[in-house]
Order: C-alpha cells, then sequence, then structure tokens
C-alpha cells in the first residue's frame, strides 16, 4: 500500500477518528484548524489521541492552518455540511491540478454543490455508519465500528475515476466499502437521518424512545411514510423494506445514544437540519410533492432551535 498525504478539514469527531486511523496505518496526516489557539493547543497536544475500548493511544499528526502554503494533494473534507463551501474556499487556492478530494459528512446538497465548486477537479463523496464523540479538542472516542462507503459523485462527469480514492486506506477496524453508486447510498443515510435526527431534536430524546413511545413511533412512521411516497415518485429503490423497518433498526441499534442533531441543539450550535430535511423537501418540491408532516417538523425546528 502507497503511503500518501491527507489533509484533513474538519477537526471534529469523525476529522479526528480519520486521522488517527490513517496515521496508524501509515500515511502522513496533517489537521487543517482554524484558528491560532486550536494549532497551539494542537501543538501541546502533539498529535490527536483515539480512545477506543476504554485504551487511549496518541498518534502523531501536524497541523496547520488554512492560509499555510503548502500543496494538497489529497484532502478529506469531515466539517458539518453547512460549513463546506467556505472551508473549501480557504484552501482551494492550495489544491494541486490533480488533487483527490473527499467529501464525508450527513446530509446531503453541500457535496453535490461543492463538486460544481471544484470542477473539474476530481471529486469523491463519503457516509459513515461510525459512531465517534469529541471528548476534548483531538480526543475522540471511537464509541461504534461501522463503515464508510465512498464513491465518485454522479454530479460531474468522472469516467475515469476510480471508485474508492488512492490511498483511503485507514488502519483496522475502519472499514472502507468503494460504492460504485454512492449517491443511492447518501439518499439511504438521508432518509434515516430524516427519520430520527430531527424527532430527537424535537423531543429531547434518546433515539431508542422513537421505537419504544408509541407517540413517538407514529410521528415517525408519519415522517417515513411520506418519504416512502417521494422514494418512488423519484423511482428510488432503497431499500427491500419501507424505510420505516430500516429506521426503526438504526433507532433501535443506537438506542442509548443521543442524534448529532439533538446534540448539536443541546450545544447550542447549528444543526443540519437544512441538509437533512430541508434537502428532502427541496427534492420533493422538485417532484411537486408535499410532505405536510416533514414539513412542519422542519418549520418548528427551524423556528425553535435556531442558536
Ligand atoms: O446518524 C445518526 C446521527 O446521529 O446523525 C443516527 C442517529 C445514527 C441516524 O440518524
Amino acid at each position: 500500500m502507497a503511503a500518501v498525504h491527507w489533509h484533513i478539514l474538519g477537526a471534529g469527531a469523525i476529522g479526528c477518528l480519520w486521522a488517527t486511523h490513517l496515521a496508524k496505518a501509515g500515511h502522513q496526516v496533517t489537521l487543517i484548524v482554524r484558528t491560532q489557539d486550536a494549532l497551539n493547543r494542537f501543538n501541546q497536544q502533539g498529535g490527536v489521541t483515539l480512545e477506543h475500548e476504554n485504551i487511549s493511544t496518541l498518534f502523531t499528526a501536524n497541523a496547520q492552518l488554512a492560509d499555510t502554503e503548502e500543496p494538497i494533494h489529497n484532502l478529506l473534507l469531515t466539517t458539518k455540511a453547512y460549513d463546506t463551501k467556505t472551508a473549501l474556499a480557504s484552501v482551494q487556492a492550495r489544491l494541486s491540478q490533480d488533487a483527490q478530494i473527499v467529501i464525508l459528512q450527513n446530509g446531503m446538497g453541500a457535496q453535490q454543490s461543492a463538486a460544481e465548486q471544484l470542477a473539474p477537479k476530481r471529486v469523491w463523496a463519503a457516509s459513515t455508519t461510525d459512531g465517534a464523540w469529541l471528548k476534548a479538542p483531538f480526543h475522540v472516542v471511537f464509541a461504534g465500528q461501522g463503515a464508510t462507503r465512498v464513491g465518485p459523485l454522479n454530479a460531474t462527469p468522472q469516467t475515469d475515476l476510480p471508485t474508492q480514492p488512492q490511498g483511503m486506506t485507514p488502519a483496522e477496524p475502519m472499514q472502507v466499502v468503494a460504492d460504485a453508486d454512492i449517491e443511492v447510498s447518501l439518499w439511504r443515510k438521508l432518509v434515516i437521518n430524516c427519520a430520527i435526527n430531527p424527532l430527537t431534536a424535537l423531543y429531547g430524546c434518546r433515539n431508542g424512545e422513537l421505537v419504544t413511545d408509541p407517540d413517538k413511533y407514529q410521528h415517525m412512521a408519519a415522517l417515513c411514510e411520506e418519504m416512502d411516497t417521494l422514494c418512488n415518485a423519484k423511482g428510488l429503490t432503497l431499500f427491500d423494506t419501507p424505510i420505516l423497518e430500516q429506521a426503526v433498526a438504526v433507532a433501535t441499534a443506537t438506542g442509548t445514544n443521543y442524534s448529532s442533531m439533538l446534540q448539536d441543539v443541546r450545544q447550542q450550535r447549528r444543526t443540519e437540519l437544512d441538509f437533512i430535511t430541508g434537502y428532502l423537501l427541496k427534492i420533493a418540491a422538485e417532484q411537486g410533492l408535499n410532505l405536510p408532516q416533514n414539513q412542519s417538523l422542519y418549520k418548528t425546528l427551524t423556528t425553535d432551535c435556531k442558536p
């Protein structure tokens, strides 16, 4: 395996998780941080700490600010969806002609806009079921192992693009699955996020309560039914079963967790609602469809949960 130099833009939980596992696999890793304070803190620590199964290990990595001159050949972008455009603009001049750019984040819409912003550069999108959270800056807890699917974005005609970018090979137990139809995988994740995240933010509950509490379950069922209608209208087959069954399985498997959206609300951070339910509603409108339950949830959350 050829080692490559990855620049990671977005030092949240997923960015730090990738930093540690790419470094462990022998790649060179540089985190791009936003502020001098964050850079000082990183330099004091000397790397990124990974906590997995109660064992903490410090992995060596570098950090720098976006306005450094070093060229970027491999960029992994792990920012929140709403930060994508600004984050990319901050490093765009540093991207080499043949740069590989991977966008790994929740939601939909931002990846496609990014591919347009970066054209004709090579852009992949990725979607993960890994669970991770930041205990402190540059200290990530690997809470649940899943897999990361990656594939070229269909938004740009990149016929010569390999399904998996070169060097996107983190150490075990992280797993990468090359996915020629990544848009469908992004949709699968989107509908699950639409079913779980806004409801947990509304009710302030753990994921599992959406299954065990009959009223919340009914609410989730209504959202999922509308999403099934939209997928049928679009001719999108995401699962062999109704979306509700998949949402129940994920909410049950992650039952004791608080969704990323509820965590954002509690920490008074902006949520990714616009790139989750907001994107769903935009596509529904393009299809001439009304999704009243999703629409009303979106309205309530945009009114109540503005930080
Ligand atoms: O992906 C998630 C999140 O918290 O963002 C879950 C809850 C697992 C599915 O929506």
